[in-house]
């Protein structure tokens, strides 16, 4: 059952950011000293034409910091954007875990969210075909959470021994850093092609999951399975969800790849003024539980981060709601220098074996080690816990706090044997019991050998256009690969997954599916095998098609934040401009007015309209429907802008809501779309109900067996 959300009121982690925010108003500029700077604008010289005086320190001070300003970026998820916000838990879960935020449905816990593009660099375009990062550092009253997920719920690879390989083999390649945040290359489907663990995972990714609409438009998922363990030491398997409000929402290939030329920062600003304009992002966080008991009830293996449990066999129960409200005051302090790590933990929720997990809980805290310059960057003000923190670690470069104990070891007696050892009443964490009996060895399970059934279980329960965008997604990607054995080699895995899948990839590649599988150099193998020895296996899953794994099924009942264009020239009819932007803007739609130039176009009646881009500025993938308004003379001469022409035809092409008013006909008849037959999403008109309900289903794939658009 839903609750009643909380306010905006800031939370407890916002007042602790405050402690360290400056704004330098009303105030004089100084140095780092606080002494106060007379002239900013010139160095100190012997002369006025002479060298600058070595003794200077306002100058070296200032150049000092800016040679300094630069941190290395992330490894991976270097491009990214954050949010505050809080999460609230509807019902208590004591049933199943301890963790406060997740018992005391009157807690507000407040969160940093760091969503993020896998592969390409700090400054990359955010509509890449990539894997988006959804991170959440939840700040607890017993220390801090941290989620950190991803929008696609399986991996590419089950050991965590792989991930540099796999890594440097998606980046770009090393003899010239090409190409930028893009998987389509050699070295990465070369890395695939012969690491069959990865199918499942390169089918989502060549789905339209990997082109969001918006951040705010997408699942995530905590991917591993983990384990809550309730005050009873009780423990149960878990699998997290977020689950968008908003529905789960996708562009078109062609639209990514020009938005990125458009728009590079379209996520990151779509984030920042949905926010700004109090349209807050929600999530509910789902999960999936499976009693200890069941662990081996499954045609796959729990601990595969590979595989996903369907939602038919194991249901979402949706356990609370996650609010973003709150842009961050300061990128680099806030977004770049927060430091996520599967491996924060409160008492309550647990790992589990997932060999994929287990090396991610080194990995995180080493990277932040080289990232953020030492082992103080808990104590960066983002990352602090709101929870207090005392220990006795001490020293190195940057630390803040100041110890005052002389006591810095435990046991002690010098300070009364403080700070003390938690008891676990006293919420001290306690490792979750769990048996082990087995042998020491570098190899890997057999439950985990079953590459292709999950794989062939995404594809099935996709719609015909979704199937139709991975088939072009792959006839894409492996068009660029320029190694025609590496093609032959893909064909050969997707063989393995639908064989209409390989032959419709192969017809575009020009190249047959192969009839015998090379043998994938799989070097994944039980530990006691041979390298030979391999074999992929293939168990019958408990569901041929999951109907929560297509976004076709998805919510698409509201408009809220869509972005629709009004092309309008002299001689528009303002009224039904007036009229039709009210209706749209009362179902939580944004209107812009595009014209061939900014300032005003006069309307039929004289009145003056407020253009708001002008078609220099504007484009259609930018938008998520157009409006042709009333007004002959503003649609005749419409006719004569290649550019509006083009902007209708592209957003039609897109498979968007289009609406042309009757004034509009002749303008219709000059662009692609088909004038004199009804076409789906299309409306010819200014019934605003019926436009707002075609915004909603978002997009008219169907549109896209007739290719006939040239845009
Ligand atoms: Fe990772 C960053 C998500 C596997 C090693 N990872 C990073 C971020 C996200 C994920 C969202 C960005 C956090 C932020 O915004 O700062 N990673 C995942 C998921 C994985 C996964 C969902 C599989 C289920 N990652 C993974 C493995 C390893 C890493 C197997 C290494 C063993 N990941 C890192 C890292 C990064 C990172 C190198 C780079 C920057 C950082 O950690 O802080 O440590």
């Amino acid at each position: 059952m839903q609750k009643k959300q909380q306010s905006d009121k800031p939370t407890q982690k916002d007042e602790q950011l405050t402690r360290h925010t400056e704004d330098g108003a009303e105030q004089f500029l100084t140095t780092n000293q606080g002494v106060r700077i007379n002239d900013n604008q010139n160095s100190l010289k012997a002369g006025e034409r002479g060298a600058t005086l070595m003794e200077d320190f306002i100058f070296r001070e200032k150049m000092t910091h800016f040679d300094h300003e630069r941190i290395p970026e992330r490894v991976v998820h270097a491009r990214g954007e954050a949010a505050h916000g809080y999460f609230q838990v509807y019902e208590s879960m004591a049933e199943y875990t301890k963790a406060g935020f997740l018992t005391d449905p009157s807690r507000i816990t407040p969160v940093f969210v760091r969503f993020s593009t896998v592969a390409g660099s700090r400054g990359s375009t955010d509509l890449a075909r990539d894997v988006r990062g959804f991170a959440v550092k939840f700040y607890t009253e017993e220390g801090n959470y941290d989620l950190v997920g991803n929008n696609i719920p399986v991996f590419f690879i089950q050991d965590a021994m792989k991930f540099p390989d796999f890594v440097h083999a998606v980046k770009p390649e090393p003899q010239n850093e090409i190409p930028q945040a893009a998987s389509a290359h050699d070295t990465f489907w070369d890395y695939v092609s012969i690491s069959p663990e990865s199918t499942h995972m390169v089918l989502w990714v060549m789905s339209d999951r990997a082109i969001p609409r918006s951040l705010r438009m997408m699942e995530g998922f905590g991917v591993h399975t983990f384990r809550f363990v309730n005050e009873a030491g009780k423990g149960t398997f878990v699998k997290f969800h977020w689950k968008p409000l908003l529905g789960v929402h996708s562009v078109a290939w062609d639209e990514a790849q020009k938005i990125s030329g458009k728009d590079p920062d379209f996520h990151r600003r779509d984030l920042w003024e949905a926010i700004e304009s109090g349209n807050y992002p929600e999530w509910e966080l789902g999960v999936q539980l499976v009693p200890e008991e069941d662990e081996h009830k499954f045609p796959f293996d729990l601990l595969d981060p590979t595989k996903i449990i369907p939602e038919e066999v194991v249901p979402v129960q949706r356990i609370g709601k996650m609010v973003l409200n709150r842009n961050p005051d300061n990128f680099f302090a806030e977004t770049e220098q927060v430091a996520f790590h599967p491996g924060h933990l409160v008492p309550g929720i647990d790992f589990t074996n997932d060999p994929l997990l287990q090396g991610r809980l080194f990995s995180y805290n080493d990277t932040q080690l080289i990232r953020l310059g030492g082992p103080n960057f808990a104590e960066i003000p983002i990352n602090r816990p709101i929870a207090p923190v005392h220990n006795n670690q001490r020293d190195g470069f940057m630390r803040q706090t100041i110890n005052r104990s002389p006591a810095s070891y435990e046991p002690n007696t010098v300070a009364g044997g403080c700070p003390y050892q938690a008891m676990m009443k006293q919420g001290g964490f306690t490792s979750y019991q769990e048996r082990v009996d087995a042998h020491k060895v570098r190899g890997r399970s057999e439950s985990f050998f079953d590459h292709f059934s999950q794989a062939a279980l995404f594809f099935n329960s996709q719609s015909e256009p979704e199937k139709l965008h991975i088939i072009n997604a792959f006839r894409f990607e492996l068009g660029k690969v320029s190694r025609k054995e590496i093609r032959q080699r893909m064909l050969g895995i997707l063989s393995q997954v639908d064989t209409y899948l390989a032959e419709k990839v192969a017809e575009g590649l020009g190249m047959p599916v192969p009839e015998v599988l090379e043998k994938p150099i799989n070097r994944v193998r039980p530990a006691d095998a041979g390298p030979d020895e391999y074999e992929p296996k293939s168990v019958p899953q408990q569901v041929g098609a999951s109907a929560a794994l297509s976004m076709a099924n998805t919510v698409k009942d509201s408009i809220k934040t869509r972005k629709i264009a009004f092309l309008v020239a002299e001689g528009v009819d303002v009224a039904d401009v007036s009229a039709m932007k009210g209706a749209l803007v009362s179902a939580g739609a944004v209107v812009q007015v595009i014209a061939m130039h900014l300032g005003e176009v006069s309307g039929a009646d004289g009145q003056a309209l407020a253009v708001d881009q002008s078609f220099l500025t504007a484009a259609s993938v930018l938008f998520d429907a157009v409006y042709v308004p009333g007004g002959a003379d503003s649609a005749t001469k419409l006719s004569t802008i290649p550019a509006a022409i083009h902007f209708v035809n592209e957003a039609y092409k897109h498979c968007k809501a289009v609406c042309i008013h009757k004034d509009a006909i002749a303008f219709l008849r000059k662009t692609a779309l088909p004038a004199d037959t009804p076409a789906a999403g299309l409306l010819t008109g200014n019934d605003a109900d019926a436009f707002i309900q075609a915004i909603a289903q978002h997009r008219f794939w169907e549109r896209e067996a007739v290719d006939d658009i040239p845009a």
